[in-house]
């Protein structure tokens, strides 16, 4: 569908044509690109049914419009958005999207100091040039500043980690002042997606002006974007961005569903409500005049026919049609883990001892974790030799008797060698009750050769587990190249689990991976990798992830109980336990 694509181009000449200083065209534009962006029909069907006269009849659509809609659905590019990109320096698009900006500050950038790029940006606010402008003083210099270095940093988005801990704080603050009904973390924080643009809060109350001048004094604000009486922004330290608004209690539900998201996953959603002659939109769900929804998310998704649908789901990839169905799984719950299967302590990179680890993970309710410490050619991580695993496997069993009703299993993460031998012999694998096997080393092999490499050691009689399988760390490393789906059927058929690592910046396998393997039945573990006590919280990043793969509890390892568990370590014929 070309829709949403069409509507892009639109607005971008709108853009463009406000730079020009031309009159009320760039409003029209935006206008026909929202109507086409929420429209429930191909816009290629309609034209190629009735051509640019129906193109006329749809609202908001005059001659002009239409006819650039037929131009690009012929021809791929629209003629006149090509000469007017002709006539602005590319470079100002970049300025024109910071925060604060937008086009009429960037065209006068260009037109007082001929700034054409965000390098020639940078320079002029350095000289001093941008305060002495008119409509720009010295907090916006400040301001631009921090914008494009925060552009260069992350492209603006920051881990699931380190923004939901800021999210909850902020909620924490907002929940305790008595005239806050309500408040909820929307956007995709809500659907726990692996990376965030910014924090998206939503709150009901009768006192919403006092609420905002809570929120834009909150001890973290750095820079207040909007001020107002029913949304304000403002700009944290690490020039993270938060939204605040206030919602009507009849329409809190249908503004959670619409600022939650994410944007297709409401478009079809509204063209769904389109066919039923009703209407979606962030007030409600309505019928004429009437609403017939939308104080809660559950009777909207109701009424429009369909089951509920988690917010981790609501990405428009199948989670409609199946709900429509009644056909969505139940998904693993945030409660389900009874243990943690990856860990390290002080013997090799970890900073605290097994009953430090144990005593932590009794308390979060655990029934059962693996101490799995690096292998010898782990040297930088202090990987240990065979003398110095046996020592911990005696420190395990101390332990054991000192933090009773948890079970403390005896494991290691042994490296996978590069021609697929592990790290110690199996005579040493047969010592441990639980085998985490990766790959820390040499991850520019090729795709054949890692495949070859890693399925090898998923054949060994004693390993349980393939910790993060692609090696990816978001922002920082590509995963290795690797037939992935060949590692799911060999892993499949050595009952190897594959973990999900709920490290912050691994989540590996991510969502999509984490879908394939589990549709393919190949079993999963979630587990923290902590290095330290603190890290064990993590689990709910990659209950996230496996949530947001469609992932259910009978496919994850951990959710067994011990005996259950213990059944799925002893694999074949292995004499464990
Ligand atoms: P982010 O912040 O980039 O991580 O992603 P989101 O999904 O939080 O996006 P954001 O903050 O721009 O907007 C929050 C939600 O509001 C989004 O998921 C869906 C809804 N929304 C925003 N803009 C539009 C829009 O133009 N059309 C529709 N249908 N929904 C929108
Ligand atoms: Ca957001
Ligand atoms: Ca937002
Ligand atoms: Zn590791």
């Amino acid at each position: 569908m070309k829709n949403l694509e069409i509507a892009e181009i639109l607005n971008k000449m709108a853009d463009l044509m406000e730079m020009l200083e031309i009159d009320w065209k760039p409003r029209a534009y935006r206008k026909a690109a929202r109507t086409i962006e929420n429209m429930s029909k191909d816009i290629r069907n309609i034209y190629e049914k009735g051509g640019e006269k129906a193109l006329c009849e749809i609202p908001s659509i005059g001659k002009g419009i239409a006819f650039k809609i037929e131009q690009y659905l012929k021809k791929g590019k629209i003629k006149e958005f090509e000469q007017l990109k002709k006539k602005i320096p590319q470079g100002l698009e970049q300025i024109m999207n910071l925060p604060g900006m937008g086009p009429k500050k960037a065209i006068k950038l260009y037109k007082k100091l001929k700034i054409k790029n965000l390098k020639q940006l940078i320079s002029a606010v350095k000289k001093g040039k941008i305060k002495k402008l008119e409509g720009f003083g010295k907090k916006s210099e400040k301001e631009i500043l921090r914008a494009i270095e925060l552009k260069k940093q992350s492209k603006g988005r920051q881990l699931l980690g380190v923004m939901l801990p800021i999210a909850r704080k902020i909620k924490n603050e907002l929940e305790k002042l008595s005239y806050v009904k309500r408040i909820e973390i929307a956007g995709s924080l809500r659907r726990r997606k692996e990376t965030i643009g910014d924090i998206d809060l939503l709150i009901r109350s009768d006192k919403p002006e006092k609420v905002m001048g809570v929120f834009t004094k909150l001890p973290e604000v750095k820079t207040i974007l909007a001020k107002g009486k029913t949304k304000s922004s403002i700009v944290l330290r690490l020039g993270i961005q938060s939204d605040l608004r206030v919602l009507p209690k009849e329409s809190f539900g249908a503004g959670l569903q619409y600022f939650t998201g994410n944007k297709d996953h409401n478009i079809k959603l509204r063209k769904i409500a389109i066919k039923k002659k009703y209407k979606l939109s962030e007030y409600g769900l309505f019928k004429g005049k009437k609403q017939i929804a939308g104080k809660t998310e559950k009777e909207t998704y109701q009424k429009l026919g369909m089951q509920y649908i988690e917010p981790e789901l609501r990405e428009n990839t199948g989670e409609i049609e199946a709900a429509i169905a009644k056909k969505l799984p139940k998904l693993i719950g945030y409660d389900d883990i009874k243990g943690d299967l990856q860990m390290h302590t002080a013997w090799s990179d970890g900073s605290e001892s097994i009953e430090e680890m144990a005593k932590a993970a009794k308390k979060m309710g655990y029934k059962y974790i693996a101490i799995t410490d690096h292998s010898k050619s782990e040297r930088i991580a202090g990987g240990m030799d065979e003398k110095k695993l046996m020592k911990c496997l005696k420190a395990i069993e101390k332990a054991r008797k000192k933090v009773r009703g948890i079970t403390i299993l005896k494991g290691a993460e042994v490296d996978i060698l590069p021609d697929g031998s592990l790290d110690y012999s199996d005579k040493i694998l047969k010592k441990l009750d639980i085998v985490v096997a990766a790959v820390h080393s040499r991850f520019k092999m090729n795709k054949n050769e890692m495949t070859k490499r890693i399925c090898k050691a998923l054949e060994n009689k004693y390993v349980n587990i393939l910790a993060h399988p692609t090696g990816r760390l978001i922002g920082e490393r590509r995963p290795y190249e690797l037939d992935l789906n060949k590692v799911i059927v060999t892993a499949k058929k050595n009952k190897v689990a594959l973990e999900i690592n709920a490290f912050p910046n691994r989540l590996d396998l991510n969502e999509g991976q984490a879908r394939i393997a589990a549709e393919k039945g190949a079993k999963l573990v979630i587990s923290t990798d902590a290095h330290q006590t603190d890290n064990l919280r993590y689990m709910e990043y990659s209950i996230a992830v496996a949530r947001r793969g469609w992932v259910k509890k009978a496919q994850v390892i951990n959710t067994k109980t011990l005996s259950e568990l213990k059944k799925f370590l002893r694999k074949h014929n292995s004499t464990r336990f």
